[in-house]
């Protein structure tokens, strides 16, 4: 069990983030879900490979190397193969995801279910708002050919609650980041603003072509104190919890190798998740444990049918913000 101290429970709500080490063993936790990752990295090679995008398969390199090589030669980031959600926009019934049995059991994991218990209670729902990142070294990372910027970089400074719609903002989602491979100050770690969770929700800005600031939605510096931000290298096996409220980013990676993390986020059960649109699972229910999902071929089905019906249905709106607003200016 690893539920977390009085103090440290404290302290995730005063200073809004906390880091606690050995939420995962590295070798029985999160070298089964790299062993799966392979497995994704065969497929979209082999795909590429077919579709005469890339000379080789690149089967002999080790997975960064791979990676990173099969995006630069292919020229794109093709992050919606190894994600675990859907994109916001464009989605088909052939548009990949990964699901994995790996991936499931890290998401449902004991620890940091038992972490997340001492911050929301037993009532434990899997909130759909979750990603993989895999970010190329930043030299080596194809660019948008139409505004020069790298297709996947640093994170711009957000809060997670500006990132999902209005009707969670009374939600009590908890974000869980952790690396899968030692995140560092130079390969791109996560930095966060102490406190900035007291603020309530700042305003956001949606990404444009004109953003100078990177893209996605993002935070005007001029809203929050960006001076106090630190950033925080992990080793892996740490975990990160975040309040939906926290500003934070990540740096761009400037070493040779990919930087590789997950990003959860869990909320009592029956609350709304913020992407209605998209599945999410009771991971844990002392009240009726019965209605855990335990079967990672049955969350594979719901995205499944998530993909389905967004295939053919309009396109939900996944932000509120406006890009012509003042604290765009
Ligand atoms: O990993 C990153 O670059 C950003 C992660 C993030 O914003 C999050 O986990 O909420
Ligand atoms: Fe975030």
């Amino acid at each position: 069990m690893a539920h977390l101290t009085a103090e440290q429970v404290d302290q995730f709500w005063r200073e809004g983030f906390l880091v606690i080490e050995n939420v995962f063993d590295p070798e029985t936790d999160l070298d089964p879900v790299i062993a799966e990752y392979r497995g994704v990295l065969d497929r979209l090679a082999a795909d590429l490979y077919a579709a005469g995008q890339i000379t080789s398969t690149y089967d002999e390199l080790p997975f960064s190397d791979r990676l990173t090589k099969i995006y630069a030669e292919s020229g794109k980031v093709h992050a919606q193969y190894f994600d675990f959600s859907l994109p916001q926009d464009g989605i088909t019934e052939e548009t990949p995801f990964w699901t994995g049995p790996a991936v499931f059991n890290t998401l449902r994991h004991d620890r940091v279910l038992d972490a997340i218990e001492s911050l929301i209670g037993p009532e434990i729902y899997s909130n759909p708002v979750q990603h993989v990142r895999l970010k190329p070294p930043e030299h080596l990372t194809p660019r948008d050919p139409n505004t020069g910027a790298v297709q996947l970089g640093a994170t711009p400074w957000h809060q997670d609650n500006g990132v999902i719609n209005e009707e969670a903002d009374n939600t009590e989602i908890i974000t869980v980041w952790f690396p899968l491979t030692d995140a560092t100050i130079e390969n791109g770690c996560l930095a966060v603003v102490p406190f900035s969770h007291e603020d309530g929700l700042l305003p956001h800005c949606p990404a444009t072509a004109e953003n100078k600031s990177g893209f996605g939605v993002h935070i005007r510096e001029q809203h929050f104190a960006s001076d106090q931000a630190v950033p925080l290298p992990m080793k892996r096996g740490s975990a990160l919890f975040l309040t939906k409220r926290t500003v934070h980013s990540s740096l761009s990676n400037n070493s040779d190798h990919i930087r590789w993390s997950f990003d959860l986020r869990y909320n009592p059960i029956g609350a709304p998740t913020g992407r209605g649109a998209f599945p999410g699972f009771i991971a844990r229910s002392k009240e009726n444990p019965e209605a855990e999902l335990r079967d990672a071929k049955i969350w594979t089905d719901l995205w499944v049918e998530a993909r389905r019906a967004l295939a053919v249905g309009d396109n939900p709106k996944f932000n509120r913000w406006d890009p012509n607003s003042p604290a765009c200016a």
